[in-house]
């Protein structure tokens, strides 16, 4: 890929992943790891000269058409595939592979989101970016940045409007282990309109500290939360600390995450 050797079983783990429900993450399909296995697919398939190796281009072609189904079977009926920030990788995917699908639903919701500042995240407006201005990682090397520089005129994102936040909302948070259950904790805190969940925490663990203390390592998309209590997230043993509103798995990490009042948010340590 952009001229760099790529090992046979790394393309041979891919294509293993897209048959065998590889791209989970619990029970959840992953629109997001799916798409970039598409992205990598195509582009080795781009690099195969025909008649050469055409058992594994005919393997390449099965695991595309498979991951391609499971991508579009995870549209929503506003148009998103997967969640808000899996759906520019997934644009990508679709595109690449020459996909027929609805787009503009897809982009009509892209920007409203967007025009409400869901995507200050540097990471997530990274990742949508390109299938906004019709592009796709696979052609990075082909960037004309004068070019760039043109399409960047007239189609700037619009803004959310800034707030001036007044006021003190009410949030419930629990932290349990719904691992080995040692421990299912509660407590109410009151924070400025306005506060990330990652301030909610803040607050609780000043509170608390025996039952809410926590540690983050910042990591590309922001604040990552490793431990609650004692108890920290293992690579190894996929365990990590699960964040949600009420039983729904929150799409934003604790730096971005803006709770209103009276939520119901739940910390839950779990396997993925
Ligand atoms: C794999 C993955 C995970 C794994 C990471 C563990 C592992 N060892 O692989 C697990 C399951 C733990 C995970 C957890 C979460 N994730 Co996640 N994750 C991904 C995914 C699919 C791929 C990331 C990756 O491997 N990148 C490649 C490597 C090379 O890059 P990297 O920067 O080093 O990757 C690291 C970070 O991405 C970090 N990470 C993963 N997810 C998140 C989320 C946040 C908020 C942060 C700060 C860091 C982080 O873990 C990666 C491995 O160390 C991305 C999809 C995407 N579009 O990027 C979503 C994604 C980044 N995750 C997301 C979310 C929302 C979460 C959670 C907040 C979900 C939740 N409700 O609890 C939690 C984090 C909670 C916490 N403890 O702070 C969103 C972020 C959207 C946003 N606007 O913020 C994404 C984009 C998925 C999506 N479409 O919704 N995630
Ligand atoms: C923690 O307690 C709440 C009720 O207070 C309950 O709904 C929840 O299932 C419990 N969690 C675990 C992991 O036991």
């Amino acid at each position: 890929m952009m001229g760099k050797p790529v090992t046979s079983h790394s393309v041979q783990s891919l294509i293993e992943a897209s048959d065998n429900g590889g791209f989970s993450y619990g029970e959840k399909y992953s629109v997001d790891t799916a798409s970039v296995a598409v992205l990598a697919l195509t582009c080795v398939k781009r690099s195969i000269k025909a008649p050469d190796r055409m058992v594994l281009r005919l393997k390449i072609l099965n695991a595309l058409k498979c991951l391609i189904k499971n991508i579009l079977q995870e549209t929503t009926s506003d148009g998103l595939i997967g969640n808000l920030y899996s759906t520019g990788l997934a644009m990508q995917a679709l595109s690449v592979t020459s996909t027929n699908y609805d787009c503009s639903r897809t982009i009509q919701t892209l920007l409203e989101r967007a025009g409400s500042g869901s995507f200050e995240n540097p990471m997530a407006a990274s990742q949508i970016t390109p299938s906004l201005e019709n592009r796709n990682y696979l052609e990075l090397n082909k960037l004309d940045c004068k070019d760039f520089e043109k399409t960047l005129d007239g189609s700037v994102l619009p803004l959310a409007p800034p707030t001036a936040p007044e006021g003190v909302i009410t949030v419930h948070y629990r932290v349990e282990d719904g691992i080995h259950y040692s421990f299912n904790d509660s407590i109410e805190v009151t924070v400025p309109v306005g506060s990330s969940l990652l301030q909610v925490m803040e607050e609780a663990a000043k509170i608390s500290p025996a039952k809410f203390r926590f540690t983050v390592e910042q990591s590309s998309w922001g604040p990552f939360v490793t431990s609650i209590q004692v108890l920290a997230g293992n690579t190894e043993e996929r365990t990590y600390w699960q964040f949600l509103t009420g039983s729904n798995a929150l799409d934003q990490g604790v730096g971005d995450y803006k709770p209103y009042d009276r939520e119901y948010i739940v910390a839950k340590f779990s396997t993925y």
